[in-house]
């Protein structure tokens, strides 16, 4: 054997920052060099997702992954060993051979995620070379470092929907490096905790870390946001800008969205109308899943009126999966993609629905999901590929701030210089904030 083939793949049980089991995958080639990869979960799914093979039945609230475990034990190993570990696209398609399924439902995409990554990782270590810098020489791309979104407040499917949007973000497009976006998040994450707990309004924290709230309406979280941007010395809209991931399709189907919150149920029109508020009022630079994933014209609809002026990008809508992107880019739906590898289930694959999304012109974020682990791979994609956003929870728990960390690793091999800053929101609400007479 070469020493880049693999020689050995083993499947582990590890467990999610949620207290799930999960699935790593190890990979050892011929000269010993390893590479390893645990898979996330997320809790806000898209229906067309990869599937997340899970035991079921009682024992560990049936999200036992021995079935998934044992697959690449079985015949991923067996497919895989021998492969060139340089051949990304060889080991991937061969994955996709195993599970021709549309969501791969047979070896489940928490298996595949996991050793796709993890056969990365070992290419990585075969060249004696950081990931980010393999991902960039294997895709000839340019490496940067990401502008942040961080969470401040989670709510939806994160924090037992206390309220109806899920994330409530800060980015800081006006910052001047990557440090400086380290400083005033931690001074707005806990400006909104302080403000949060001497108006009872502090339930915990949610699954990602941001602050569990105990607001009355979707608007009180969004004006205590402003407030604690303010309390943190910075004036909303300036340096520090808004990113909401409103996930509308845990709460919206069919053309009907239910605020439960504010007890009022909405069609696709008045959504738009109301979303359409909240960007008039606030300083929202990016909006996520606005309109639920089934609601194909509202987001078109959506896009026609706003993304002149705001990131619109699609989540649970195009689950990473390069045919929903070329399809919403033909009709005029989001004009961003959401990156997330173990949505579509393979490197090969997010990397072309990444490529497809910058064809249309679109931008793209580099996403963790609600269940993580200490695993840093999505830090190392989003440098090597040069996506320009990153999104990893809050600003707090290690499986999160470990992502965050990676980046400060990487910047002093990359130089200050490789901080992209508020690039990737030119032609939007930041960049074009000085033309309005409003915030
Ligand atoms: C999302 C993610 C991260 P989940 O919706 O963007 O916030 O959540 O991993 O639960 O899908
Ligand atoms: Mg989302």
């Amino acid at each position: 054997m070469n020493d880049t083939q693999i020689a050995g793949i083993k499947g582990r049980r590890v467990w999610d920052s949620r207290g799930n089991p999960t699935v790593e995958a190890e990979i050892t080639l011929a000269s010993g060099a390893q590479g390893r990869a645990i898979a996330p979960a997320g809790a806000s799914r898209g229906t067309r997702e990869a599937t997340d093979l899970r035991d079921g039945g009682s024992s560990l609230c049936g999200k036992g992954v021995a079935k998934a475990v044992a697959n690449i034990d079985g015949p991923i190993a067996r497919a895989l060993i021998g492969r060139d570990v340089l051949d990304q696209s060889g080991a991937d398609a061969a994955l996709c051979a195993l599970d021709p399924s549309p969501s791969k439902a047979v070896l489940g995409g928490n298996a595949t995620v996991a050793v796709s990554l993890a056969v990365l990782h070992a290419a990585a270590a075969a060249a004696r070379e950081p990931l980010w810098r393999r991902v960039a020489s294997a895709y000839g791309r340019q490496p940067s470092i990401p502008l942040p979104e961080i969470q401040i407040f989670g709510g939806g499917a994160h924090a037992g929907r206390r309220v109806d949007v899920q994330d409530f973000m800060i980015m800081v497009p006006g910052a001047s490096s990557f440090e400086e976006v380290m400083e005033i998040t931690n001074a707005v994450y806990f400006a909104a905790g302080d403000l949060m707990a001497s108006r009872g309004r502090l339930a915990g924290v949610a699954d990602e870390g941001g602050w569990w709230p105990a607001f009355d309406s979707n608007e009180e979280a969004l004006e205590t946001l402003c407030e604690a941007i303010v309390k943190a010395g910075e004036t909303p809209g300036d340096r520090v800008v808004i990113s909401l991931d409103v996930a509308a399709s845990e709460f919206g189907r069919g053309g009907r969205y239910k605020l439960a919150l504010e007890n009022r149920e909405l069609d696709s029109g008045e959504m738009i109308d109301q979303l359409g508020r909240w960007l008039d009022t606030y300083p929202i630079a990016s909006i996520e899943d606005p309109l639920a994933e089934d609601d194909i014209e509202g987001m078109a609809a959506f896009t026609t009126r706003f993304g002149g002026r705001v990131q619109i990008v699609g989540d649970d809508y195009l689950v990473t999966n390069a045919a929903l992107v070329r399809d919403a880019a033909s009709n005029g739906a989001c004009n961003a993609v959401l990156i997330k590898v173990n949505q579509v289930g393979t490197v090969t694959e997010a990397v072309e629905t990444y490529l497809t999304a910058e064809r249309a012109g679109w931008r793209s974020v580099v996403s963790a999901r609600s269940g993580e682990t200490e695993d840093v791979s999505i830090s190392h994609l989003a440098i090597g590929l040069g996506a320009g956003q990153l999104k990893v929870g809050s600003f707090t728990r290690s499986e999160r701030m470990a992502k965050w960390n990676e980046c400060i690793r990487i910047q002093e091999q990359l130089g200050a210089s490789a901080f992209v800053a508020g690039a990737p929101l030119h032609n939007t609400w930041w960049s074009k904030k000085n033309d309005r007479t409003t915030v």
